[in-house]
């Protein structure tokens, strides 16, 4: 069974879906602005924008909705997901929030000072949004190889510790609250941190009196590349590996939307009982009580089952990273130019290379989003210069090295066959690639601007 990724379990429900006609999808996309966020759901078929909130959860978390407890405070299901939190993760104190922004708010809010410097591994939009929201500044310290869409290193996530001294001496440890550390950094292609890079980065944090916060909202499957890729884990479950990726850390944001297998909810973890004191009290004025945050009985409910479902043996996490290398190696075989490795949670096209004929100015990623869209009905997502933003100082656009589209595979929905179809829309859009044109702006949003940005074709 050693290489065999079948899925562990067995379809009890099915939801219809329906092929649009290329006329019907131009039509759409037009009406979209050219931004895949403004599509209507009943306009694609295979819907690969994001894996956040769109898993399917089993018949276990379904019947958990039933019976989860509604009380206003001290709900029985949340004192569960307080237990499957502390098992999986290993961390005491619980904060509930609606999702994984929530929580971001939250630590952003008790631990920046304005000001202050928040080193990462990478950006990601929501949380380089809250540190800079509550004051802060985000620098970058990933190693090179995470911008480079071709490099095969093993651990494209892992933090480059010469970077983070020199950041440490150039603005002094006092100034730095906290790095935050993302597991299967999502911006870099789903790539994962190593246990010696997680552990190095820890000590040194240490020794300068610096908090280490993880992103732990896919850590779930950088568990899983550890356990494939570093030496003396092969034999670990992923269960022990998530627990030793958690003893690294002061505490941790997570979207239960990926990893924990729900449609909505999330949290902060925290070891330290006073910083848990400081994000209740703005807890209760932001999201909701203690023993709720932003969910529903309910909520928390299929909540645990999810955390503890996602560990219980390795074969889901298997089946989920073996579905996204099933795409990603027929793609590979197709001849497209994807990040490698190939990632946890999706396959990332490099828009770049494959529309080298569009400036990144005229959002090479965004165009091709768009095309493939139109092409098949399949729906994915831009990573480039869009999501990257404007630097608040200059004003000016961040010019990312890595201009992708996100091909995110939601956990459980999806099957072999659906896959097959997407690397056919790609390879259509490939051999077609030098008649696609590229966008500009007709409206652009302040801040978090891919989501609501409208777009039209430059003739
Ligand atoms: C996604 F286009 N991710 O990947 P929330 N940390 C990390 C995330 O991946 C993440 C959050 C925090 C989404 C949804 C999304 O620019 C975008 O539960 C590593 O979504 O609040 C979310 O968690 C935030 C899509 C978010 C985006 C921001 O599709």
């Amino acid at each position: 069974m050693g290489t065999v990724w079948a899925e562990p379990y067995k379809i009890k429900m099915v939801e219809p879906i329906r092929i649009t006609s290329v006329e019907e999808r131009h039509a759409a996309i037009r009406e979209a602005g050219y931004n895949t966020f403004l599509l209507r759901s009943d306009d694609v078929y295979i819907d690969l924008l994001t894996d956040s909130g769109t898993s399917a959860m089993s018949d276990r978390q379904w019947a958990g909705l039933m019976l989860g407890d509604e009380s206003y405070a001290g709900s029985r299901s949340y004192y569960h997901l307080e237990e499957a939190m502390r098992g999986v993760y290993g961390y005491e104190e619980l904060v509930p929030t609606h999702q994984g922004r929530g929580a971001e708010h939250l630590l952003s809010q008790i631990l920046i000072e304005p000001g202050d410097t928040v080193p990462g591994n990478m950006y990601f939009t929501t949380t380089r949004f809250h540190q800079e929201y509550a004051g802060g500044r985000f620098a970058d310290v990933i190693v090179d190889s995470a911008h480079d869409p071709a490099a095969l290193d093993p651990f494209k996530g892992n933090v480059d510790l010469t970077k983070l001294q020199a950041l440490i001496d150039e603005v002094g440890a006092d100034r730095i609250p906290y790095l935050s550390l993302e597991t299967n950094v999502n911006m870099a292609g789903g790539q994962p941190v190593s246990m010696a890079n997680l552990q190095a980065t820890y000590e040194l944090c240490r020794q300068h009196g610096i908090l280490v916060m993880l992103d732990a909202t896919r850590a779930l499957e950088n568990a899983w590349f550890i356990k494939q890729r570093e030496d003396g884990y092969a034999d670990r479950s992923v269960a022990e590996i998530l627990r030793e990726i958690c003893s690294y850390s002061d505490g941790a944001t997570v979207s239960s939307k990926k990893d924990n297998l729900v449609n909505i909810g999330g949290f902060l973890a925290l070891r330290d009982p006073e910083l848990a004191r400081q994000a209740r009290a703005l807890l209760v004025a932001f999201e909701g009580l203690h023993t709720y945050g932003g969910m529903s009985g309910r909520d928390m409910e299929a909540l645990a089952r999810g955390i503890e479902e996602m560990v219980e043996t390795d074969d889901h996490i298997r089946a989920r990273v073996g579905q996204v290398e099933y795409l990603g190696n027929k793609l590979l075989e197709a001849g497209i130019p994807i990040v490698q490795p190939i990632g946890g949670h999706g396959v990332f096209l490099d828009a770049r290379a494959m529309l080298s004929h569009l400036p990144q100015d005229q959002f090479p990623a965004q165009a091709l989003a768009a095309e493939i869209y139109v092409e098949s009905g399949v729906r994915g997502m831009e990573r480039g210069v869009v999501s990257a933003g404007r630097d608040p100082v200059t004003g000016d656009h961040h010019y990312p090295e890595l201009e992708l589209v996100r091909l995110t595979i939601p956990r459980r929905v999806y099957t072999q066959a659906h896959m097959d179809v997407v690397v056919e829309a790609v390879r259509q859009v490939h051999t077609n690639r030098d008649a696609v044109r590229g966008l500009r702006f007709t409206h652009e949003p302040e801040s978090l601007r891919f989501f609501q940005a409208r777009f039209e074709p430059i003739e």
